[in-house]
């Protein structure tokens, strides 16, 4: 049976879901705000199918929390499960372009060939001093801290260096204990540390002018259109769910600004 999910804030329990412990962090670190649910259509909020061979048939599921602020425009999270195929835990806050915040973006990935892991406050414009610099001050030594005790994930491409910190905290790490073991003592602090930072970032920003606003904005929709263009995802929802589906999710849901 499939547990029913009425609102983006109910609660996600997928059986074996891996990342769940980040998901339950995160929505502990906002407690104090003022969270109100997200509007997600229902084919959006669940979707179970099955994948896989007919011999050997896998269930993947793909679950979005979501929930709006004060601050905060859109939050949310897309938590993948497909057994030993996939477990993911993309997780981005949005800001109202009213206040002068990056993005709070995750991507904690578990595929059979391993774990990919990216955690960031990214920028909506990387060439505004006063967008980044006070970002980046208190940004770079947590990375500095945390980097030291993971592999560096490798090259990036170079059309998505705008969209980058240089607090962009990027790892592959293996799959079993080691991997295991790295996550749970480096990967779950970092992630709560850089959630922290945000939090406390969005809880002293004041509202900008309307034309700083506009500025933020189009910085905004150049990031979003980014991501939803390049969506490392999209074969694997596709695979899962389909095109059609997976194509208004990405725009509607996971990338709707
Ligand atoms: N990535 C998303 C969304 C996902 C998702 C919405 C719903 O933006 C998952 C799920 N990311 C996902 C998957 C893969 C990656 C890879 C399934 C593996 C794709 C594959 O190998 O088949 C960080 N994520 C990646 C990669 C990077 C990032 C650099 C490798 C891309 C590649 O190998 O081509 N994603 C990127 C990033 C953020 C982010 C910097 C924000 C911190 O969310």
């Amino acid at each position: 049976m499939s547990p029913t999910r009425l609102k983006s804030t109910d609660p996600v329990d997928i059986p074996g879901w891996t990342w769940q412990p980040f998901l339950e962090d995160a929505i502990k670190a906002m407690n104090s705000l003022n969270i109100e649910s997200y509007p997600v259509k229902e084919e959006f909020l669940f979707k179970q199918d099955q994948t896989g061979s007919k011999a050997k048939p896998v269930t993947v599921t793909t679950a979005t929390w979501a929930c709006k602020t004060e601050k905060f425009r859109q939050v949310r999270a897309a938590c993948v499960s497909a057994g030993g195929a996939a477990s993911v835990l993309n997780f981005v806050i949005n800001p109202l372009a009213r206040f002068d915040l990056p993005f709070f973006g995750g991507d904690l990935v578990t595929l059979p060939a391993g774990h990919l892991l990216a955690l960031d406050l990214q920028p909506a414009d990387k060439s505004d001093e006063s967008h980044t610099q006070p970002v980046w001050d208190r940004l770079l030594p947590l990375f500095e801290h945390w980097r030291s005790k993971l592999p560096d994930g490798g090259p990036i491409p170079d059309e998505a260096q705008p969209f980058f910190s240089p607090g962009f905290l990027w790892t592959r790490l293996p799959l079993g204990e080691e991997g295991d073991h790295l996550i749970e003592t480096v990967v779950r602090p970092a992630f709560n540390e850089y959630l922290k930072l945000y939090l406390e970032l969005a809880a002293t920003a004041q509202p900008v002018s309307d034309s700083r606003r506009d500025h933020l904005l189009a910085g905004q929709r150049r990031y979003t259109d980014y991501r939803a263009e390049k969506d490392p995802a999209r074969g694997m929802l596709t695979r899962f769910h389909g095109g059609e589906w997976t194509e208004e999710y990405i725009h509607t849901v996971l990338f709707d600004l």
